[in-house]
């Protein structure tokens, strides 16, 4: 038996990006290396030897870009810009270069029809503010409300919200604890230092938004990853329980009020000296809206010893799909943030992308992947979490980071000769869905 499912009006569909994995253009109109330019120039850091030199080469064909999203309906746009091309020196000068590469994306975007979801910050770090301690340092929080400042003066209004950052427990772990993203540092200290300063440059910039453009919402863009134990040892229950500390409470608790996860810092040592008098309260002041990322569940052990089962349902680079962690995740979201306004800011998955009908890739895989979750999604709405809208990660296959081209998450496949842009079969599938605001699940 089939089911419908209706989302209500005026619900959000659309798609997403960012600067570094989808523009290429490094070089053009003033722009000055970022972190992950550097990264990717270290040979053994990314797996395919790749980078974002060209990437989907965004920057000169964002007209066909946009008016792909129009032939396909959607109604809003996240992507994001890259503080290099803005302000090259990291501190200092604007160039207004850069910023009119944004200035015609919006315009674009709204002679379309569509939304602009601007994000400030997806991890392209100008690698001179690195150079004088990056995220480690202070400097860096302050650095950034300017040039939030900038965006602010030049998009103002016309864009319907602005996040600040995506995902800092990523920016934080995986630059400067694990290193396995630019720039690459693995220190515990250097990761809790990141991520205080992260959160600082959240809230400072807030406030240049909120003077800058009072009618446009202020945002952020975090990402949730539901921790379980492996076993019931109490080994494991514990080092779930931090984990879920740091990778799901780290930045909202802060943003909310609750300060940062007191027993977690205890339990890794972090004295917290950086977080000095006043901080918290910039931290805290409230947003209007949050940007949710969900992709997987993941398992705890003490010992690291825990691998999935064999039969356990993965995308391509072994993240385990698992929906109903989804529906859970978004009610505990709202049972303790109280935010007004959810937005799913990236979902999707990369999949093998090996099957073609008269050269459209038919992911039947992907499609049921986001069905899914948008059942879990219609779930949380009927339980009155106030989720407006949401944007499939990607709108193209692009630059997934440290895993270079290999997986493809985009709904429209990108030629890597031509770099055509041809729709999969679930893009037809998404349009038609937000065409019809419904889906139809067994
Ligand atoms: O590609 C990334 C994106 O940049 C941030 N969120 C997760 C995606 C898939 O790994």
């Amino acid at each position: 038996m089939t089911t419908t499912l209706t989302f209500p009006d005026g619900f959000i569909w659309g798609s997403a990006t960012s600067s570094y994995q989808i523009e290429g253009a490094v070089d053009a109109d003033g722009r000055s290396p970022s972190i992950w330019d550097t990264f990717c120039a270290v040979p053994g850091r990314i797996k395919d030897g790749s980078n974002g030199d060209v990437a989907c080469d965004h920057y000169n064909r964002y007209r066909d870009d946009v008016a792909l999203m129009k032939e396909l309906g959607f109604d809003a746009y996240r992507f994001s810009i890259a503080w290099p091309r803005v302000i090259p020196g990291g501190v200092g000068p604007v160039n207004a270069a850069g910023l009119d590469f944004y200035d015609r994306l919006v315009d674009e975007l709204l002679s379309a029809g569509i939304r602009p979801f601007p994000t400030l910050y997806h991890w392209d770090l100008p690698q001179v503010l690195e150079d004088r301690g990056g995220w480690v340092s202070r400097d860096t929080s302050f650095a950034f409300a300017d040039y939030a400042e900038a965006v602010v003066g030049r998009l103002g209004d016309r864009v319907d919200s602005y996040a600040t950052l995506n995902e800092p427990f990523v920016s934080a772990d995986h630059g400067y604890v694990t290193g396995e993203h630019a720039p690459g540092r693995t220190s515990r200290a250097a990761g809790f230092a990141a991520s205080h300063h992260l959160l600082l440059a959240h809230g400072l910039a807030g406030e240049r938004i909120r003077a800058g453009a009072p009618d446009s919402r202020l945002a952020i863009v975090l990402n949730f990853t539901p921790i379980e134990p492996a076993t019931d040892a109490a080994a494991d229950i514990e080092i779930a329980h931090h984990r879920n500390h740091l990778e799901n409470h780290w930045y909202a608790d802060p943003i909310t009020g609750r300060g940062y996860p007191a027993d977690t810092a205890q339990y890794f040592e972090w004295d917290q000296h950086e977080v000095l008098d006043g901080d918290l309260e910039i931290i805290s002041a409230p947003i209007d809206l949050l940007g949710i990322n969900y992709y997987t569940r993941e398992f705890a052990s003490a010992d690291n010893s825990f691998t999935l089962p064999e039969a356990t349902r993965r995308n391509t680079m072994g993240w385990e799909i698992h929906p109903p962690s989804f529906g859970k995740l978004l009610r505990w979201i709202n049972d303790r943030y109280h935010i007004p306004a959810f937005l799913i800011t990236e979902n999707g998955c990369p999949m093998p992308d090996d099957l073609r009908h008269e050269g459209r890739i038919l992911d039947d895989d992907r499609i049921e992947f986001v069905r899914d979750h948008l059942e879990q999604v219609h779930g949380a709405i009927q339980e009155d979490v106030p989720i407006e809208g949401y944007l499939v990660w990607s709108m193209l296959d692009n630059f997934e980071w440290a895993w270079g081209y290999g997986p493809t998450f985009g709904i429209v496949e990108v030629n890597s000769h031509t770099l055509e842009r041809i729709p999969k079969k679930s893009a037809l599938w998404f349009s038609d869905v937000a065409a019809n605001n419904r889906i139809t699940v067994e």
